[in-house]
């Protein structure tokens, strides 16, 4: 493609995926709040506040595949979370929809399903049991994806990221890790499939420990390669076990289940 916008690209992922997915575009378009350094002969630099309606529009303009990374990543007031994701969200899907409908790869969390039990294992189309207000704000941008789809035909491949990070950092990650290796190939696959449509796609390693059914997203071809199972024997050595009583060891969400409704500042 010759333009790839990536949201988010001066966070934790989106900092690897800059490098990674520069393959797929002749152009990377990189966006944050936050600062993106300098730009290499093919990146253009945008900050850009998501809930902000007008730059989201003249962001997207121009794009024909988005990883829509930004936002806020974890709990957080609910004005934060209805500027950035929910705002945010609804920005993004109207500047695409008036900007040719580029594919999406959509970053959504297993906190929509947070409330679940780790010993439980099911498919996306379990109901939502999302963790707290990010978790909700995530359930309502997988149902964007799924109206501008119903309604306009827009693309979008929904990922369920797990726990994306360099290494699995606890018990836990065993079974929720995303390499960015993983994340790359997936993306690969996203932007290359000749039909998309809206999948929810679990954004998941080859884990030994597996929580998720991700069969219906077979069709893309995508098989991640890395297994938090490497890291079994490392993370047992130095991560004390939690209570088999705690969120962390009861909840797939972890300690996202046990956060409370934070206040705005
Ligand atoms: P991050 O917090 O490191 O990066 C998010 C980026 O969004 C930040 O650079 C931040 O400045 C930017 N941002 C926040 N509010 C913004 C706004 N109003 N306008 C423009 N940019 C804004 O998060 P990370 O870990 O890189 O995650 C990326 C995405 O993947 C997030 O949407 C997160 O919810 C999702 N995700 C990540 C997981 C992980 O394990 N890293 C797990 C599940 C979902
Ligand atoms: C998420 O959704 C967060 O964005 C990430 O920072 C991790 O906390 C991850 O979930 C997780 O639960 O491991």
């Amino acid at each position: 493609m010759h333009r790839l916008l990536i949201t988010g690209a001066a966070g934790g992922i989106g900092r690897v995926m800059r490098e990674k997915l520069a393959p797929l575009a002749t152009i990377l378009r990189l966006s944050d709040i936050t600062d993106l350094g300098t730009a290499a002969d093919h990146e253009e630099l945008v900050t850009c506040d998501l809930g902000d309606k007008a730059s989201v529009d003249r962001l997207v303009d121009g794009c024909d595949g988005i990883v829509h990374l930004g936002g806020m990543s974890g709990e957080a007031p609910f004005s934060k979370i209805m500027h950035a994701n929910i705002a945010g969200c609804y920005n993004l899907y109207e500047a695409a929809r008036a900007h040719g409908q580029p594919r999406i790869l959509l970053a959504s969390s297993l906190h929509t399903v947070g409330f679940y039990r780790q010993d439980e294992y099911f498919d996306a189309t379990i109901p939502p049991r999302p963790d707290g207000l990010y978790g909700v704000s995530k359930c309502f941008a997988e149902m964007m994806a799924q109206m501008y789809f119903d309604k306009f035909g827009q693309e979008t491949a929904v990922v369920r990221i797990g726990s994306c990070f360099e290494h699995p950092r606890d018990q836990r990650m065993l079974a929720t890790w995303f390499s960015y290796g993983d994340f790359a190939s997936l993306a690969e696959c996203v932007f290359k499939a000749p039909r998309l449509g809206c999948p929810i796609i679990w954004g998941v390693s080859n884990n030994d420990a597996c929580w998720w059914d991700n069969r219906k997203a077979n069709f893309l071809g995508w098989r991640p390669k890395d297994n938090a199972g490497e890291y079994r024997a490392h993370i047992e050595a130095t991560v004390p076990p939690p209570d088999p009583n705690s969120a962390s060891a009861l909840y797939q969400g972890g300690p996202f289940t046990e956060k409370p409704i934070y206040e705005d500042e």
